[in-house]
Parts: C-alpha cells; structure tokens; sequence
C-alpha cells in the first residue's frame, strides 16, 4: 500500500543519544534501538472506518517522537505499519452504512494519509494492508502448524482455526494479567473466550473460514479471511524480521492485541517478537476513551477544515506525555495556539545561542519521549530570547531543532 510523502528532517549540526523508553513488558526504561545501524519499529496501524481522531493521532505522533530522537542519534528507521482493511468492525460498518468495504477502507485511509501529512508524521518505509498480506498470513500459519498449537475449532459448520496461546511460550509476560483479567478484557476487546469447541477459552483466532455475504480468499487453510492478531505478527516478521526494537500503539493493544502477537511470533521463530512493548495513554473525550465505537469523536480533519493550524493540533496533543490517560478539550488547543504564536514571535529575531535549548529537549526527548518538559524548555528559551541581545542564526538552528526534534513546523 502507498504511505503519505516524507517530508524533510532538517539535519543538525550536532548530535543526541539514544532514546529510554518505557518497555510494558519488563516496566522498565530501556535504551531503544541499535547502537548503529536501523532500528526497527512496527506501529500497529488504524482500522479504516473512521480515522483519524486525536487519539489516533496522539498514538502516532507518540511513535513519531521516538523516530525523530532515533534520526537524531544518528541512526536509520525502519518503519512498519499495517491497516487493518479486512475486519469484523470495518465490514459492519460498511453494512450499515451500505457502502462497499472496500471503498471505505480506501476512502479512510487516504483521509488518514492527508492527516498524517498535515500533522508531519513520518511515513512508514513498509506500509502494508491486511488483505494485500493474505499470503504471507497463511504461510505463518502453516509454519506455526509444526509446533502443535495450530488447530480447528470443534464446530462442524464453521471448523475455524486457533492458535493455542495459552500453551504458548512466554504467554502473558508482555500484559503481566493474571487469567481472570485476561479473559474479561479478552471478552471486551474482540476476542472469543466463550466460543464452544476450543482447547482454552484464550486461544485467539487466526483464520476464519468462509461466511455468506463476507470477504474471503482461498488458502491451504480454506477459503476464509485472517483473524486480527495473526496479520500483525506476519507483517512485522516479514518486514523486520524476529526481535525488532519495538513493537507500538496504544495502551488498548497491550492485551489481547500485542500479547497475542508475541506469542505467535516466538512461537513461529524461537526468538523474541520484539525487543520492547511501548505503549501510548489513552485519549478521552466527553469522559469515555474517545473511540469510533462509541462515537464521541473529534477528527483532525474536523478541526482542518475549521481552519486550525495543524501544527497547533500538534502542539496540543505534544503538552501531554505520551503515556498519559487524559481528555481532550477545547482549552488544549487554545493553548496550543497560543504557544504557537509565541514560538513564531521570535523567528527572524536576533536572539542568544540555541545550543543550551536544543540539549534541553534532547534530554528531555531521551527521557521517555516527555514532551511537556522539551515543550517547557522551549517556552523558557523563547521567553528569554525576546528583546535579547544576539544574532539571527540562533533563531534559525532554533526553528530546525523544533522542527527536526519535536516536528513542529514554525
Ligand atoms: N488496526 C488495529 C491495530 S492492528 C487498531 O487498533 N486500529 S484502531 O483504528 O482501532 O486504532 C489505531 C491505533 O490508535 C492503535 O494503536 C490504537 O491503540 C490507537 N488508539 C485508538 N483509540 C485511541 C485513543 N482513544 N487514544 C489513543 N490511542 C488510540
Ligand atoms: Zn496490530
């Protein structure tokens, strides 16, 4: 599938280390990525039905953040990202708004890529779709047969196959739930615990077989479609091999999603899925997680064509650490304008040297992405610049390390 266009990184003239990020799986902070070379990243990608919310967009511009401290480190990225374009929730609500899925899915994703580019997100190097995966999908699970954990659910009429997570190695040690929690968000989050005919309750879908009126593909499995968590592992296997840096989305993914994902994946290799588990805070609207199933949404496309600054949207969503929980609300952007048209204030000024700021946000960046405090540390040298003595290239290295580092484009 197409990404968005990349847009320039301003490259400067000195260098940052790398990035600690907080790795769900341990609870630790962990230097990310290689100490050269490319580090590789995997963000699971949107479901196209109705993209793209600010919470959307906080995940992504999360992920954002760690490829730009990567670059900065003077490391390369390699990028994956899926779209889940065939899915339970994708085809009933192209039923019920009687539109085909696949144009939905189309018509979504581009609206994603135009928000992606307005908010100067990177664009993955790999960026896959789940039907264009099919293939890759059925091969996984033909190699996974030979560890045993492969099977068809005992139903006559709809024999679909699972993989047996719960005999799988390293089960639950990237959620750390115990049983009972993982089977009650199991239930809530697409998953099946009650489905009869299968070995353990928390087994998780990897093909389903053919159903009338639904999208399906023939396969050495049947013909049928991949189930959620299988598409994601074969993905990222294929377009970055085993035990890649850091496997990304937001803190819904953490169970059953990413869970799921490792298992399959050291199942299938022997090796670890990936090397960190970094997962972004839900963004709330109107008190609920603001999700396309609940419908309290507010789109970043909505706000363009209201004529907001998109790098105001940026700025709103960066004042918040990327872990955090919080709700949005109409005073996050007001702020956010208003630190906009502070930072625009000094360009073109003489202003003092720029250094001591950039090392500032580097650090900052360095400690688990946290933004607010580069954001404050930006505020404090604008502050101190404006009717200050100095020269007119401090302004300029300023404007390309907040562009470089924080993608905000002045
Ligand atoms: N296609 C799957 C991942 S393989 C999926 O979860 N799609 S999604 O469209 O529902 O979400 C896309 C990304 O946005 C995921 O990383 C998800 O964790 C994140 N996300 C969804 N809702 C929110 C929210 N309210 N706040 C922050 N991130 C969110
Ligand atoms: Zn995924």
């Amino acid at each position: 599938m197409k990404a968005w266009p990349r847009p320039a990184v301003p490259t400067l003239e000195t260098r940052g280390g790398r990035p600690r990020v907080h790795d769900t799986a341990t609870g630790a902070l962990v230097e990310s990525g290689p100490v050269e070379g490319s580090a590789r990243l995997y963000v699971c990608g949107i479901t196209p039905y109705d993209a793209t919310h600010l919470g959307h967009a906080n995940t992504y511009l999360a992920f954002d953040l760690l490829q730009r401290a990567w670059l900065d480190a003077g490391l390369d990225v390699t990028y994956t990202q899926n779209v889940t374009d065939v899915d339970d929730p994708l085809l009933e609500r192209a039923t019920q708004t009687g539109v085909e899925w696949e144009d939905l899915a189309d018509e979504q994703v581009e609206l994603f890529r135009t928000d992606m580019v307005a908010l100067n997100i990177l664009p993955p190097a790999h960026y896959v779709g789940a039907v264009e995966s099919i293939d890759l999908v059925v091969a996984l699970i033909e190699r996974l047969k030979s560890t045993g954990l492969i099977y068809q659910v005992d139903d006559a009429d709809h024999p679909d196959w699972y993989f047996a997570t719960s005999q799988a190695p390293g089960f639950l040690t990237e959620s750390h739930l115990d049983v009972e929690a993982a089977l009650r968000i199991f239930g809530e989050r697409g998953g099946d615990p009650e489905r009869p005919g299968k070995r353990d309750p928390l087994d998780c879908l990897v093909w389903l077989l053919e159903r009338p009126g639904e999208p399906s593909w023939p396969s050495t499995l049947g013909q049928g479609r991949p189930g959620w968590h299988i598409e994601c592992t074969a993905i990222a296997l294929e377009y970055l091999g085993e035990n890649f840096d850091v496997q990304a989305g937001g803190s819904d993914l953490i169970f059953p999603h990413h869970e799921m994902c490792a298992a399959e994946g050291t199942a299938a290799t022997g090796e670890p899925f990936a090397r960190a588990y970094v997962h972004a805070g839900m963004v709330g609207y109107e008190g609920e997680k603001m999700s396309k199933s609940k419908g309290n949404l507010v789109l970043v496309s909505q706000l363009r064509k209201a004529g907001e600054d998109p790098m105001a949207i940026r700025l709103a969503l960066l004042a918040h650490h990327y872990r955090d929980d919080w709700e949005w609300t109409d005073a996050d952007l007001a702020a956010a304008r208003d630190r906009l048209a502070r930072w625009r204030v000094v360009l073109g000024a003489a202003t003092p040297p720029a250094q001591p700021m950039i090392d500032a946000v580097r650090a900052a960046l360095a400690n688990d992405l946290d933004a607010p405090a580069a954001l404050a540390a930006v505020d404090a040298w604008v502050a101190s610049a404006s009717g200050h003595e100095g020269a007119a290239e401090n302004a300029a290295s300023y404007a390309r390390a907040v562009d470089a580092l924080l993608g905000v484009r002045l």
